[in-house]
Parts: structure tokens; sequence; C-alpha cells
């Protein structure tokens, strides 16, 4: 493996519209950024990947601060190692990656950006490497919650006049039901519609989420704890709509675990939140094999993160629409060539690596620090 260096940026772009979940609201989208750096066989590679990490703990237990330290302190010196010995980098790396303990989201971002810098020496496309086929990715869009029901009407009658066909709505304990009832009312019975909690309900609103049936929809998505593995389960046995989990699949082995409790009927996979690209192809493939639908997350990424997640999105069990929105659902401005919807998809660039074409400039002008490890 050739000598590399990584570039740690934190970037932030401004939301076209404030984001809020049941867990907080953020107006900007705060990003790691990587960018390895290396010698390809026809000069300078760079590969490029973002982490799924915030300014703070919201979703998950690392943090934009513990990933830093933790690739600068742990991970890099470790795929350095790696580098420095024989054989084939990237199953070696992964494997060294696995030996220590956690971190998923730091663990995502380096894999991705290693990945990305050895497809694009290669000339090959994330794509191809997954086994992808995919020319045409369906995706959906994730509404956060409103300061009013007309807003929201607002919002979701936009993103149907833009072309979206499925739409998630955020939901939180006394933002449910009105919310829900009003979109069904306004768009109709037919309007692909699911809800996601990010874990705001506990055991003792089963009772409420089971009246959620009577609106028909496509899934309800972690409504409790990403630890409690059996409140999922013992809804699930009860509710005909599917019970989707995201926050509480951080692994394959976590995965393999919600299936078996039959706590999960479909499942968002996110790479960022799972340890990387070829982890979220193995629970893909697991999944696959016992009948679980996917559909492949978000977190509001830039054009770097989109491009790798719809090469992931190709694989045959995505087969729910993606939370992989255009562009211009996130930023005015993103830091790569920009992503339109047509027919309701997106299209995978095709490019070598993520295919991400990667503004230098836009680059420069949303970075605020950089440490080079
Ligand atoms: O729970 O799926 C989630 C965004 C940030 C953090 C968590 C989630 C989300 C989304 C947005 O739902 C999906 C997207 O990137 O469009
Ligand atoms: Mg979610």
């Amino acid at each position: 493996m050739r000598p590399f260096e990584v570039e740690l940026r934190r970037a932030a772009l401004r939301l076209v519209r404030p984001f809020r979940t049941s867990r907080g609201a953020e107006t900007d989208k705060h990003v790691l950024l990587l960018q390895w750096r290396t010698e390809g066989p026809h000069g300078p590679v760079s590969g490029w990947a973002e982490c799924g990490a915030d300014p703070e703990p919201t979703y998950y237990p690392e943090y934009i601060d513990t990933v830093t330290r933790a690739l600068v302190d742990v991970l890099v010196p470790m795929a350095r190692e790696v580098a420095a010995a024989d054989g084939p980098f990237l199953p070696r790396l992964r494997t060294a990656l696995d030996d220590v303990p956690g971190m998923p989201l730091a663990k995502a971002a380096l894999e991705s950006a290693a990945l990305d810098a050895e497809l694009r020496a290669a000339g090959m496309p994330l794509s191809t490497y997954l086994g992808g086929h995919r020319d045409r990715i369906p995706v959906g869009v994730s509404v956060g919650i409103a300061d009013s029901i007309d807003d929201l009407l607002d919002w979701v009658g936009g993103y149907l006049e833009d072309g979206y066909h499925r739409v998630k709505l955020k939901v939180r304990p006394g933002w449910d039901v009105e919310p829900v009832r009003a979109v069904r009312e306004a768009f109709g019975d037919a309007l692909p519609l699911q809800v996601d909690a990010n874990q705001a309900y506990r055991t003792s609103d089963i009772p409420h989420l089971l009246t959620f049936e009577r609106f028909g929809l496509l899934l309800i998505e972690q409504p409790f704890p990403a630890d409690d593995l059996l409140a999922h389960a013992r809804l699930a046995a009860d509710l005909r709509t599917p019970v989707c989990l995201d926050e509480s699949i951080t692994s394959l082995g976590s995965a393999a675990a919600a299936i078996a409790l039959r706590a999960t009927d479909a499942i968002n996979i996110k790479p960022a939140r799972v340890g990387g690209y070829l982890t979220a192809r193995s629970i893909h493939d697991l999944a696959a094999a016992h009948g679980i639908p996917c559909f492949c997350g978000g977190m509001l990424e830039t054009g770097v993160g989109r491009a790798m997640n719809l090469a992931l999105a190709g694989l045959p069990n995505f087969t729910l629409p993606g939370d992989i929105s255009a562009t211009s659902r996130y930023f005015a401005q993103d830091i790569t060539q920009s992503f339109e919807l047509v027919d309701s998809c997106l299209v995978p660039p095709t490019g070598p690596g993520s295919g991400a074409d990667v503004d230098l400039d836009a680059v420069e002008e949303v970075t605020s620090t950089r440490i080079t490890c």
C-alpha cells in the first residue's frame, strides 16, 4: 500500500430550512470531512468521505470532537501500520478496525475515505465494487417537525410538487396523531407515508402507538430507545404496520439480534452509523436472506456522502425508497455537483469511486478548522 495522509476538516453548510426532530433542531449541517491523499498509478489521488457525527451526541454517542480524537490518536495510526504490512489493504483495514471496540461513525468515515481513494486509483465506481446495479434510485423526503400544522402542510405540498412520491414525517409525543391525520386528509390515503420518532416513545406508549394502525403507514421508524430491542419486538408483535429500526442497528451483530428477536420488519441502513459501506452491505445481505426489506438512510449528507449512499442503494434488497433527497432539499450550494430528482429518483454518479466531483473552492469556503494526520 502506498503512503497516505488524511486531512480532517470541520465544515458547516446552511440548511435551506431548519431540521427539527424529537432529539433537537439544526439550522446548519456541521460535518467532518476526510480527504485521503495518496499516489495513484497515474499521479496523486484523493478519496473523500464525510462522517455522520454531529457537534453533539444527538443521535449517537460519538460526536465530531470524539471522532476527531479517535481518528488522530488511534484509527489513522492504525491504518498506517496496516498500510506498511503486505497484502490487500482494504480487507486488512476492515479486520483491524473490527478489533477496536465501538466507534462505528469514526470507522465508517476512515474506511469510506480509503475505499474512495482506492477505487479512484483503480478507476472503478463504488456501485460496481459493492455490486449495485440500478441506475435510478427511488427516494423520498424526510420532513422535520414544524411550528404548526399549516407550515407542515405547506412543506409537504412543496415536496410533492418537487416530485417526491414518499414522505417521512418526524414525530414525537404531542406531534404525532395530529400531523399524520392532517397530511392524510390533505394529500390522501394513497400517499406513501411513514413516520420516524428517533427514540422518543417508551414501552408505556405502546397502546398509543397501536392507534397509528388506522393511518396505513409504510412503516414506523425507531419509536423506542436504541438499546430497547425488546420494546420494539413487543410493538411489532401487535402492530401490522411494519416496525423499522434505525439507531438500534449499529453493526452486523445488532442487526442479527434484532431480526432473531423479531424486533424489526424493515431496516434503515445508514453506512455512516454501522461502521461503513462493507458492513452496510453485509447487513443488507443478512436482511435479504430473512426477507426483511431495507432502505438507505441519510443524515443530511453533503454530496460527498450522498454519492456514496446512492451507490449502496443500488443493491437489490433496498426495495423501500431511500432517505436520499435532491441537493435542493438540503442546501442552496453544496460542495459537489448537485443531485436532481428525476421521476422521484436520483441518478447515482458513474465516475470512479463515489463519483462525487468535490469542488475544492466550495470546500474551502465552508471549512472552519483542519488537521492533517
Ligand atoms: O433518523 O433518519 C433519521 C437526519 C439526521 C439524523 C437522523 C435522521 C435524519 C433523517 C434525514 O431522517 C434523512 C435525510 O438525510 O434526508
Ligand atoms: Mg431515523
